[in-house]
């Protein structure tokens, strides 16, 4: 009987030893005794510059605080907040007492925050005293009652300054045990299909997936302690949070910190703090390659552009590349669940290897990559396009409190389908060429179409919807929906794209509706998602 040889693609990069017994915090600040004088964070609005050694002492005073406001091993906080240093802070401060950060988006509206912390069970909240008013709207959990909300600013009624915490003793950081496979980050990822779901992310995930980023005599993706990074991609996804704080803080560079993108300061800032890495989204390097402003600005201290999160087209790559002729330009693909990185462009190694414009570099170390036949599960070879699969000590451990939903992503052999179609090719560099998964990505933001379905069947006039991506140049994608009235034809477009973005933040507002008489299903009840985006292709 032959047997089947199983195509698994590595890096170029030996494995390495990793350091991923450590709490992820004990990891960050390994190295703390070196870089304690250098600048960890650059808070862009003010200049504030936090040493390493602050930055540590700041978290140990918070860990403290945190402990004394009840909070434990184990316990939920969620995070609501612009990036900033307090974000910062906070999530480190979780680590050090073994509790778990929950990150949210502060323009989330009221429901789609309150969902995400009851699901959690978070117990406190640290956000700014604006966004506090959603949080009111809660039925059953009150604040100051049933769980506390710290702002950084003015504490309105009920709430505490963010100095309750911040002031604790940095000596009564409690003693806790962290093992590995503890979690210690929980962000929401509605992974393949259905509804946002908490991604269980461990020390381990994450101290593993820094490592395969930065660590090793030759690092995938070499940072410095001369290095800057730009943060200006929010800290509450995990691209942000892993790619270029936490990678920055292993790595002793200075993170700076943009709490709103905005291009005129974008640009003044990089000029300023002469920021050498920039981690980006298409759109922005699409700001970053046609606004007429950059040519009065000084960008040659950018070395390095890493672009992620989403498809980067060719054109705009090279139309960025006119635009900082002397960085290196590549990406990293990742996914939540995947902890979340999965390849990363091999030009951005110490010792950088040649790479294409397109690929989204090649899988890290320490990890095993194989491209699947959605069909028959086969392992494919090179140039042959199918589903991507990733295992590791990096991937996360699973959702929250959602076995059937982790047990159809990491399969029996630990391999996680990431519902991402592409192909290998004879360099080792992988290519995106399609998303098999419901997920509508706008500008590197995640529109779960399911989330949208299910507000649309709640209006009575509705008897069935459907929501897919249509292609767009500056979002990528952006979600439209097809929706089957329930009586007569009063619904209107305005009234649907209404009842819609009062409920969500703004990236998920449907962009257009077509009123159809019947959703395309497969017998057992799917529907085709992929008919529906032929029919807007050809429209
Ligand atoms: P999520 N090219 C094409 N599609 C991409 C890319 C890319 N470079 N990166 C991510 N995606 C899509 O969970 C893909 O469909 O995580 C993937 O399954 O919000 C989905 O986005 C995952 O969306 C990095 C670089 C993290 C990227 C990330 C991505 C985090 C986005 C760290 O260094």
């Amino acid at each position: 009987q032959p047997i089947e040889t199983s195509h698994v693609f590595r890096s170029k990069l030996p494995d390495i030893p990793l350091s991923n017994h450590l709490p992820l915090h004990a990891y960050c600040f390994e190295k703390l005794s070196e870089f304690a004088d250098r600048p960890c964070l650059i808070v862009g609005s003010t200049a504030k510059i936090y040493t390493y050694a602050e930055t540590h002492l700041i978290s140990r005073k918070i860990a403290a605080g945190l402990s004394s406001q009840g909070i434990g091993k184990g316990d939920v906080i969620m995070i609501l907040l612009q990036n900033s240093a307090e974000f910062v802070f906070s999530f480190i401060a979780a680590s050090m007492i073994g509790a778990v950060a929950t990150t949210a988006n502060p323009f989330y509206t009221a429901a789609e925050i309150l969902k995400q912390f009851t699901v959690c069970k978070a117990k406190l909240i640290i956000t700014q005293a604006m966004y506090v008013d959603k949080l009111r709207n809660h039925k059953e959990a009150r604040i100051g009652e049933d769980f506390k909300v710290i702002t950084v600013d003015e504490p309105p009624e009920n709430c505490l300054h963010f100095s309750v915490i911040s002031e604790g003793n940095e000596n009564e950081v409690p003693e806790v045990e962290i093992q590995p496979d503890d979690a210690v980050a929980l962000p929401f990822s509605s992974g393949t299909t259905g509804l946002p779901k908490g991604v269980i992310l461990t020390h381990k995930s994450l101290t593993t997936s820094v490592a395969q980023q930065v660590d090793g005599e030759n690092p995938n993706l070499y940072l410095t302690s001369e290095d800057v990074l730009l943060c200006v991609l929010p800290l509450f996804h995990i691209f942000s949070l892993n790619s270029v704080l936490l990678c920055a803080l292993r790595a002793g560079s200075a993170v700076l910190l943009m709490h709103k993108f905005e291009i005129g300061s974008l640009l003044e800032l990089i000029q300023r703090h002469r920021v050498s890495v920039a981690m980006v989204v298409p759109p922005l390097v699409l700001a970053l390659a046609k606004n007429p402003m950059v040519a009065d600005f000084d960008l040659s201290s950018i070395r390095l552009v890493l672009s992620g999160a989403a498809p980067l087209g060719k054109e705009l790559e090279e139309a960025l590349r006119n635009r900082v002729p002397q960085a290196i330009l590549g990406q990293g693909y990742g996914m939540t669940e995947a902890g979340p990185v999965l390849s990363m462009c091999l030009g951005f190694a110490k010792h950088a290897f040649p790479t294409k414009s397109g690929s989204c570099g090649t899988v890290v170390r320490n990890a095993e990559l194989k491209v699947v036949d959605p069909e028959t599960g086969r392992s494919l070879g090179y140039y042959q396009p199918g589903e991507i699969c990733i295992r590791g000590q990096q991937i996360m451990k699973g959702y929250l409190n959602d076995e059937n939903a982790t047990a159809s992503t990491i399969d029996a052999e630990g391999w996680l389908h990431t519902g991402d179609i592409g192909y290998v090719d004879d360099d080792d560099e992988i290519f995106i060429i399609d998303r098999v998964k419901e997920l509508i990505k706008f500008k590197g933001f995640q529109v779960p179409p399911a989330e949208l379905e299910g507000l649309l069947v709640s209006h009575p006039s509705i008897a069935d919807a459907a929501v897919v991506p249509q292609k767009d140049v500056v979002a990528g994608e952006l979600p439209v929906a097809f929706v089957v009235r329930s009586n007569g034809f009063d619904l209107t477009e305005e009234a649907v794209k209404e009842f819609i973005s009062k409920q969500v933040v703004f990236y998920k507002r449907l962009h257009k509706v077509y009123f159809v008489h019947a959703i395309p299903k497969s017998p057992s009840g799917k529907i085709l998602r992929k008919d529906l985006r032929a029919k807007l292709e050809a429209a």
